[in-house]
């Protein structure tokens, strides 16, 4: 039914917002029995692959347009590390209105490029890193009256909140722990907050401990300063001076969590495990938090028992290159029964 119409009395709309809607929300949250096992721990995912963009950007997308669209304004503008870029180009498209993106050149996955481009988006590559592209948007979004999107808008991290509001409609509480990947940290913020808004209207009563999870090549709040040089496989979380720094920071220490680095070798190795032992196909970034629950559990810092979810935020569809540099190829065979049964039989 879409996120307005499901959660609209927690949010700001009103008899004139225009119904935005790609359907998107009620992603499945997956129990991962392999996973579990490895860990010690009952592991759910939550997939948000499964948002009509492959990812949990459309959750605030909807609204942050919608607002745009109420308040007169008739184009919007965005910088991205790939998925805000593809979510803002899809939610524009429905709606006919233009979509400027500004992407850090040759470092956004090849999924989210082709997604912006079929959407329609005027895509601008800068010739610098995300934060940069960030700074030169919301110049021109001043410039221009252009709505901005990215998670500088309050409606993109009102909306995401809905995805605490899922979890705990489903478990019926919230987890032990919620772990989440890290990039410019409106996530873990509106997670936060969507958990507490529960807590405060009675269907809670007990809020989760925050844990944070950054590429070690671009980890500003783990480290705790600016990351001038941002460098990870993980493209989406590749950022270095993130603008919600300080709401991360206070769902962090008022939930008494913690942020942790995991770095690309461990990023990968999860990315992996999930795919092979729990059937979900996850992007880089999203795999952060699988990571850094392996860490912990090798560091002996993992409670046994405990329920966790983890966010998996985008699609593995999104990002085949890296994907495709860490497997094997295909077995190739002539087309004939012999050459079947060799490889069935594993000669
Ligand atoms: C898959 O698209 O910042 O901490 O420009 O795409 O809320 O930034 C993406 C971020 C995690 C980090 N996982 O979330 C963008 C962008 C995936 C992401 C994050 C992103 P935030």
């Amino acid at each position: 039914m879409g996120v307005m119409k499901h959660y609209r009395e927690l949010l700001p709309v009103t008899d004139k917002t225009p119904e935005v809607n790609l359907e998107e929300g009620n992603t499945p949250l997956i129990y991962l029995p392999r996973v579990s096992s490895r860990l010690g721990i009952k592991l759910y995912g939550k997939f948000e692959g499964c948002n009509p963009s492959g990812s949990f950007k459309d959750r605030g997308m909807f609204l942050a347009v919608a607002k745009a669209l109420e308040d007169g304004k008739r184009a919007v503008i965005c910088a991205s590390t790939g998925n805000t870029s593809a979510s803002a180009a899809a939610y524009a498209a429905s709606q006919g209105i233009p979509c400027f993106v500004l992407l850090p050149a040759g470092k956004v996955a090849l999924g989210k490029l082709a997604q912006a481009l079929m959407y329609g988006a005027k895509v601008i590559a800068v010739k610098g890193n995300f934060d940069r592209a960030l700074e030169l948007a919301r110049e021109g979004a001043e410039k221009t009256g252009c709505a901005m999107v990215n998670s500088v808008n309050p409606y993109r991290l009102i909306g995401q909140r809905s995805g605490a509001w899922e979890i705990c409609d489903v478990l019926g509480k919230a987890p032990d722990w919620h772990a989440i990947p890290v990039g410019n940290a409106g996530n873990i913020s509106a997670y936060w907050a969507g958990y507490n808004e529960y807590k405060r209207i009675g269907k809670i009563d007990k809020l989760p401990r925050m844990m944070g999870f950054q590429a070690e090549g671009a980890a500003p709040l783990v480290y705790n300063r600016p990351c001038p040089n941002p460098e990870t496989v993980a493209t989406a979380i590749r950022i270095g001076n993130p603008v919600s720094a300080h709401l991360a920071r206070a769902a962090v220490s008022e939930s008494g969590g913690e942020f942790n680095a995991v770095t690309d070798e461990q990023i990968l190795e999860a990315q992996r495990i999930l795919a092979a032992e729990g059937g979900v196909f996850a992007e880089p970034a999203s795999c952060a938090p699988l990571a850094g629950l392996l860490k912990l559990q090798r560091a002996g810092k993992l409670p046994e028992g405990i329920t966790v979810t983890m966010i998996l935020t985008g699609n593995g569809l999104k990002d085949p290159d890296t994907a495709m540099s860490q497997v094997g190829r295909p077995t190739e065979i002539n087309d004939n029964l012999e050459d079947l049964m060799r490889v069935l039989e594993g000669k």
